[in-house]
């Protein structure tokens, strides 16, 4: 740089640049201190293209007796290119000084075109990590425990406390690992799924969603499943929380009034799904047979006013048949097109259309917070979980509750086969709406109410007007 601005202000002096600047980039340069600001004179000097001993470089200035413009087209390349590279020097200061260019790391990356693969250099956007990052690791109590053993027959024997959702056992307080005796039934039952239909759903302990189950990390989980479908189908658990074969599938599938039994030690926290994989398993979970088991960390999560249990899954049915008197039935049945369309006739929250509607809103005062253990059974949509006219103050994204939580977030993507735990604080009473932001849903049935009463607080939400009735509205009660 320093050679540069040397040269060029030589340049000028010597007034070989000057006849050629043009007025705005002269000030350009003028302004950046790349040259001196020797006034344009009317009559300047001109380079001429013959050796002269005067001259630097073999060549010379004579004052002309024309207009001082040169006809030489040496001196036009020169000095063409001396303000060409001016101009870069002044815009490259502008634009791009050193400390913005840090800022903008370029990274070798591959892309795929339509030429072929190509290798090109893009500007990464990703923060820098900081050197002294580093990784979060698991507690010592998880890192031990698949490599401890344990002596069973030691351990004191528990019974789980199941629940039928919305709702959620109660913490665990205990400081030690249990025998948790978890027994399960697989039915089938006739459902009202919609105000229009009803359906036969296949169920773990007659409910869609199956039993809430809670356990605590470091837990060995004795369950049982019992088999009570008069159809005949075959049945068993796929639990995301259980370490080995199909998640428990491979040795609990039991035949029609089998029961099986199996121990699973829980070796990590979180909201996990269960479900049944006996083949066809899309069936199966299309058909109902799905829950959530939650292990405690061992230090739970903050403790909340109220928890609830809400799960997510899709309905695929034919059209009804028509009866002997002419009429659609008013029950439907599995259609696996519409599954393999991936295309539902219902998306409901825990188990039906009404389920958490006109069946069992969820209920807070106003000043609680409220967690949710949200489950995704699919099987094939994600859900963009959204509660209308709140915030989640916590998310525990995807189940993970090592890490800290995401905060003072509006929606929440789960995939099917996976879970969330969100919390709320009930600011203001309303009935606010449990959706699936992919908003046609709720025409499908993927609506439910958190009923919050209490004291109103105009400090937070007031209008002189009064509110209108939303007639026909689905979003609120
Ligand atoms: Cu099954």
């Amino acid at each position: 740089m320093g050679f540069l601005r040397l040269t060029l202000s030589k340049c000028w002096t010597s007034g070989r640049v000057a006849r050629e600047l043009a007025p705005r980039a002269r000030v350009l340069l003028i302004s950046r201190g790349l040259v001196a600001s020797t006034p344009l004179k009317t009559s300047s000097p001109r380079v001429s293209r013959f050796p002269s001993a005067r001259g630097s470089r073999g060549y010379s200035t004579k004052q002309g007796a024309n207009d001082g413009r040169s006809n030489s087209p040496v001196a036009s390349i020169i000095t063409a290119s001396a303000i060409t590279v001016a101009v870069g020097v002044y815009l490259y200061k502008q634009g791009l000084e050193p400390t913005k260019m840090d800022a903008l790391k370029v990274a070798p990356t591959s892309a795929n075109t339509s030429k072929g693969d190509v290798t090109t250099h893009a500007i990464s956007l990703a923060p820098v990590r900081s050197n002294d990052a580093t990784e979060p690791s698991l507690p010592k109590v998880l890192e031990r425990l698949d490599d401890d053993t344990v002596d069973i027959s030691k351990l004191p024997r528990e019974d789980a406390i199941l629940t039928t959702a919305p709702e959620v056992p109660p913490p665990i307080t205990r400081d030690y690992p249990v025998l948790l005796q978890v027994p399960l039934e697989t039915t089938t039952k006739v459902t009202q799924l919609t105000s229009q239909y009803k359906y036969e759903q296949w169920t773990f302990n007659n409910t869609v969603p199956g039993p809430f189950i809670r356990a605590r990390v470091g837990d060995i989980v004795e369950l049982t499943l019992t088999n009570r479908d008069a159809a005949g189908n075959p049945h068993n658990i796929d639990c995301h929380a259980f370490t080995g074969p199909g998640g428990g599938a491979a040795v609990t599938t039991a035949e029609e009034n089998e029961t099986k039994t199996a121990r699973f030690k829980l070796l990590y926290p979180g909201l996990y799904v269960y479900h049944c994989a006996a083949a066809p398993v899309p069936v199966h979970i299309a058909n109902g047979m799905y829950g959530l088991m939650y292990v405690q960390p061992t230090e739970d999560l903050p403790s909340v006013d109220r928890e609830y249990y809400v799960m997510q899954s899709e309905f695929y049915h034919e059209p009804p048949e028509v009866d002997d008197d002419g009429r659609p039935s008013d029950t439907v049945e599995f259609s696996y097109p519409n599954g393999l369309r991936e295309e539902p006739n219902i998306v409901a929250f825990n188990g039906s259309e009404s389920a958490l509607t006109r069946d069992h809103p969820l209920k807070a005062l106003v000043g609680e917070s409220v967690r949710i253990f949200f489950g995704n059974a699919g099987p094939n949509l994600t859900s963009s979980f959204h509660v209308i006219g709140s915030h989640f103050r916590n998310v525990y994204r995807d189940g993970d509750v090592l890490s800290p939580p995401g905060r003072c977030i509006q929606s929440v993507g789960v995939p099917a086969g996976a879970a969330t735990i969100v919390d709320l604080k009930m600011a203001v009473p309303e009935t606010y709406t449990l959706v699936d932001h992919a908003i046609f849903r709720l025409d499908k049935g993927a609506v439910g109410f958190l009923n919050v009463s209490g004291k109103p607080r105009d400090d937070i939400y007031s209008s002189a007007q009064p509110p209108r009735p939303c007639v026909g509205c689905k979003l609120h009660a």
